[in-house]
């Protein structure tokens, strides 16, 4: 949660910055080329088709870091969507605004090679190839500003807590059932290759499908792995469930409610793989 209230110097009311795209030097073209290639080359049997799909409508393949205008042009055509440039992350009221509004908000700094597994804030690699192209599918769209408009509302209620979990199950981490298989969707994962291969074919998490209550009473880790992804069986479905829910009841039910832990099994989860949580104890100790 970002709580800040003023935006920083340069920046607008809103938030948004000028992307300053011939300021990007040719290293930081040359490090979005080596994170595309990587990714674009292990992706497409394992990501939904409609992210590949995106990435050409969007033209986000061509070489070089993408101009926001110029993606903005082609979004807008496909569904009414524009990305802007922001110094990192902002408020939750700005961005569940800026969403509702379907006004993605991406940083505008690269990653540098040191960095290329690993950053702990969303650089514009993770942002724009992560998020951008999904908002080219007109139902994922739609979720994303329905989530917008949820958020804002949730603000009001003191529930953006919840909301911030269905985020991070879904647009960041979020798998989905496909006939071939589980494929994978959330721009968190499609963004590093390390969680790509390890959300798909590590036997150490859970995969469990995807239930909106129980989703919002379980804690994520935002410094590694998931433990537990969550699977949907379709973006119509996610997208019903958001619109059709009434989200003030259902946090005045979960109040009472205890959290699960990121590891944890509820006895009405569907199980797609009970995960060994090996990687977990691996990890150093908390
Ligand atoms: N700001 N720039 C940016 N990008 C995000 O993904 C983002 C944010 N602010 C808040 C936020 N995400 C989450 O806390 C919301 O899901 C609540
Ligand atoms: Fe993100």
């Amino acid at each position: 949660m970002v709580e800040e209230l003023e935006p920083p110097a340069g920046a607008a009311a809103d938030w948004t910055i000028s992307q300053a795209w011939g300021r990007y030097s040719a290293a930081e073209h040359a490090m979005w080329d080596t994170l595309f290639a990587r990714q674009s080359a292990m992706l497409p049997d394992r990501v939904v088709p409609e992210f590949m799909a995106g990435l050409d409508i969007l033209r986000i393949n061509r070489p070089g870091i993408p101009n926001f205008e110029e993606l903005s042009d082609r979004l807008m055509r496909a569904t009414g969507w524009q990305v802007v440039a922001v110094p990192g992350l902002v408020p939750d009221r700005v961005f569940f605004e800026h969403l509702a509004n379907r006004r993605f908000v991406a940083g505008r700094f690269i990653r540098t090679p040191d960095q290329i597994d690993y950053l702990q804030e969303p650089d514009i690699f993770h942002d724009v190839f992560g998020h951008v192209p999904l908002l080219a599918n007109p139902v994922f769209a739609d979720y994303m500003q329905a989530y917008g408009q949820g958020g804002l509302r949730a603000a009001d209620l003191g529930a953006i807590e919840r909301l911030a979990r269905l985020y991070w199950y879904t647009v960041e981490f979020g798998l989905i059932r496909r006939p071939e298989g589980l494929r994978l969707y959330g721009a968190g994962i499609v963004s590093s290759y390390g969680e790509s291969v390890f959300a798909l074919d590590d036997p150490s998490p859970h995969r469990l499908g995807f239930d909106l209550r129980r989703l919002m009473r379980t804690r994520y880790r935002i410094d590694d792995y998931q433990q537990s992804y969550f699977v949907i069986d379709s973006f119509e479905d996610l997208l019903r469930q958001t619109v059709e829910t009434d989200f003030a009841p259902l946090y005045a039910q979960l109040a009472g409610q205890p959290d699960f832990a990121t590891d944890a099994i509820a006895d009405t989860d569907i199980i797609y793989t009970q995960g060994t949580q090996a990687y977990a104890r691996a990890r150093a100790p908390e």
